[in-house]
Order: C-alpha cells, then structure tokens, then sequence
C-alpha cells in the first residue's frame, strides 16, 4: 500500500466517524464509543482487504463479515453504504421504526452475513461459516470482529476452542480491545488479562497490532491469511471513543448519544481531523 493509498482509507474512515456521530445524534440513541473504535478496521476490511461485490451479496464465493459486537452497528452500516450495498441516504432512518436499520444488525441489511446483537453469538456463527467453507471446498476466509468486553461470555471461549479442534485457518477473529465495555474498564469489570497469550495457549495464532493504524491492520490481516491449519487472532488495541476528544477512554458514551452541543463539538473535531489528514 503506498501513502495516498493509505491517506484515502484514513479519509474514509473520519468519513465512518462522522457518519456514525450524524446517525446517533440524528436517532438520540446507539453506540458511539464502539463505533469509533472499530472505524479503522472496518475500513481496512471492506476498501482493501474483502472479497465482495456490493452488487452481489449473496454471492457464494465472497469473503464473509460477522460483526460479533453488533451495536457498533452505527459504524458497520456506514461502511455498507459507502460501499455501495444501499443508497447513503437510508442512514438517516437508523434505529427508526419500520427501517432496515436496526440498533442491531439483521441478515435482511443487504451486505450483513449474520444477524448479531446478542454478545458471544457472532463469533460463534462466523465459525460455523468457516468450516462451512471447510467442508464445501471454497476458499472464502471469515472474518469476525468481536469486541473485548464480549470476550465475557463464555460461548466466545467454547468457540475458540472448537475453531483449533476443526484447524479453521480460514477464520480471522479481530479483537477491538478499546479496555471498556458498557459500564467501566474491562479489567475492573472481569479482567481479561493478556488475551493475546489465553488465545495462543488455546493454539491460536496470534498478532498483537495498533488498531487505528490502517498499514498495521492491513499487514496483520495479509499475514494472518496463511492457511497453516490455524485459526487466526488480531488483538487490535484501539481506543473507545476515538476521534472525539470528550468520548475516548470512557465508558460513559458507550450507549449514549450525544446531546446538541457535544454533537457540534464532535463535528467540528473530526472535521479538524479530515483537513488535517489533507494537508500531510
Ligand atoms: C448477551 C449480551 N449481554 C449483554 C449485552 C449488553 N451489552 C451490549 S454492549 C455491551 C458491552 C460490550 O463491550 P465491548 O465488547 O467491549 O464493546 P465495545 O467497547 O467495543 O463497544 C453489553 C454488556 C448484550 N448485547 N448481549
């Protein structure tokens, strides 16, 4: 990837950002931290790394998305749209009765693989995705974004385990360890400790990356697709809330949208990002 590759991508995702912060203060409600958080990889996947065709969703062969932290939706459908799956416009009935954007994914989003919302279960069907791949011969990888706070549920571990026991190379968990969940730091609430050496006792391989860089993302991802019997793990540090100075590291605008004035000051910082980001 060159530098104007790399800028563009940035660009695109202070576009997510700003998408994301519009969609949430325009519902009153939704995540903004996680969404924040996770805008650098969803980026990276879907504008560099995924096979897909906007034009063909239920194309058989593509590359398969589970965002396993589903109320980071805000972000996730920005991404669908910039993409091409559904017209910019229909962001602006997120979370309203009756639109296809729910507060949580749903399969009938044009682009979503999997309906998600509830913790531990997405990261569990991406795996049923990839040894469906396995046994149907195909050479799609799975890809699954699972937040660190959801690594809570003990369903996430039970899937681990069965992703070594089937060798499920094809299967590519990224973990957005932003160190908050709903209610407080992750280590105060249920310490995950060091995630990165649990998943390689339990045989994953592993990488350990800066999640708001999009060449440390990209080069993590191009690594991890080694088909070497292995299932792969990215423990992508980020930080909650990034790119809105008043919501990072905090857990307080996990589930909260911002109100009139903090929505401005928002605007306005990512704003100040993108022409930042324009004059390198
Ligand atoms: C099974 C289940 N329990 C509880 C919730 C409520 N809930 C939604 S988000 C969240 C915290 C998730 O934290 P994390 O995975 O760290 O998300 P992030 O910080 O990346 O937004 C909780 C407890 C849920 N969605 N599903």
């Amino acid at each position: 990837m060159n530098i104007e590759e790399i800028k563009e991508l940035r660009l695109r995702a202070n576009e997510i950002r700003r998408l994301s912060i519009d969609m949430i203060y325009g519902a009153q409600s939704g995540h903004p931290g996680g969404s924040l958080s996770a805008a650098d990889i969803l980026i990276t996947l879907y504008f560099k790394i995924m096979k897909v065709d906007p034009a063909n969703p239920q194309w058989p062969d593509r590359d398969r998305f589970v965002l396993s932290k589903g109320h980071a939706s805000a972000a996730y459908y920005a991404v669908l749209a910039l993409k091409g799956y559904f017209p910019m416009d229909e962001l602006k009935n997120f979370r309203k009765i009756n639109s296809m954007l729910q507060g949580h994914p749903t399969i009938h989003v044009p682009g979503v693989d999997m309906t998600t919302g509830s913790l531990g279960q997405g990261f569990s069907t991406s795996l049923g995705m990839a040894l469906a791949g396995k046994i149907d011969g195909k050479d799609y990888h799975v890809y699954t974004l699972v937040g660190d706070g959801e690594m809570d549920e003990g369903i996430v571990w039970e899937a681990a385990i069965n992703a070594v026991h089937n060798k499920l190379d094809n299967l590519i968990m990224i973990v957005d360890r932003n160190m908050y969940q709903l209610d407080g730091n992750t280590e105060k609430i249920l310490s995950l400790g060091e995630v990165s050496k649990k998943l390689e006792a339990f045989g994953w391989e592993v990488r350990e990356i800066d999640g708001h860089s999009i060449t440390e993302i990209y080069i993590s991802i191009m690594e991890s697709m080694q088909r070497n019997g292995k299932p792969k793990a990215i423990v992508a540090r980020t930080v909650k809330g990034k790119g809105v100075s008043y919501m990072q590291n905090t857990h307080e605008f996990h589930g909260k949208p911002p109100n009139k004035e903090q929505y401005e000051k928002a605007i306005k910082e990512l704003e100040e990002e993108k022409n930042r980001i324009m004059s390198e």
